[in-house]
């Protein structure tokens, strides 16, 4: 298997810790879907957007969540990080797409302050996408009242919060702080020192490129 893109990218990375965790092989192309890279990205993902997951027989998937899907898919539903059915695989895909969703805001407030001329950012819309990161995230704060969000193992609603939390850590670090999310702090601190964390660091253009109040 190939990982298109990279581990500066959230939704890259949550693939890349998933398969580290899964311990399962793949190569990695590093591509940017911006620039120069963008036409090599569209050979995988017509909308020209990473991640995408080239199979060994040639498929191409792409969306993180549907990666990841696969990749629970490989490893069988002991170790799957999504439970295959009932009230505990929805608590968690839930969680994940409030996790998603909020980040994509963060996302598009990032693009509107670094992407847009400067007079022509708008920025009652990149307040309201911060209003909805932090709604998003501390309802996730608040659902975190042991070590686990679901049941007495990690799922990838751990996962996947703990990587989309340390994108934002990265890029809007005093943002971060002011939301006051110590349980989610805590949980991110554990995951980031572990070995399939480790093996997926996002590297120094996670705290470069696009940050916004570092
Ligand atoms: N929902 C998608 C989001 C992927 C995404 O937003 N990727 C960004 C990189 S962080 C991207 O490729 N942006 C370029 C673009 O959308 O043109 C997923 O979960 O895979």
């Amino acid at each position: 298997m190939k990982l298109i893109g990279g581990c500066n990218s959230p939704y890259v990375r949550r693939v890349a810790v998933t398969l580290a965790h899964h311990d399962l092989p793949f190569a990695r192309e590093d591509l940017v879907p911006f620039g120069d890279d963008k036409a090599e990205v569209r050979k995988y993902n017509p909308l020209g957007r990473v991640p995408a997951l080239v199979l060994d027989d040639g498929e191409v998937l792409v969306e993180s969540g549907s990666i990841i899907d696969h990749l629970d898919s490989l490893v069988g539903p002991e170790r799957a990080l999504t439970p295959a059915t009932g009230s505990e695989r929805r608590r968690v895909l839930n969680l994940v797409s409030i996790a998603s969703g909020a980040t994509d805001k963060l996302v598009s407030a990032l693009y509107e302050h670094h992407l847009r001329p400067a007079d022509m950012v708008y920025r009652p819309w990149a307040k309201m996408c911060d209003r909805q990161f932090q709604d998003g995230f501390q309802w996730l704060e608040s659902q975190l009242t042991g070590d686990w969000f679901v049941g007495d193992r990690m799922s990838q609603a751990d996962l996947s919060v703990a990587v989309f939390w340390q994108f934002a850590l990265g890029k809007r670090p005093n943002f971060i702080a002011r939301m006051n999310c110590s349980r989610l702090s805590a949980l991110s601190d554990r995951l980031a020192a572990t070995a399939a964390f480790l093996a997926a660091e996002a590297g120094p253009g996670l705290a470069r490129g696009l940050a916004l109040d570092a």
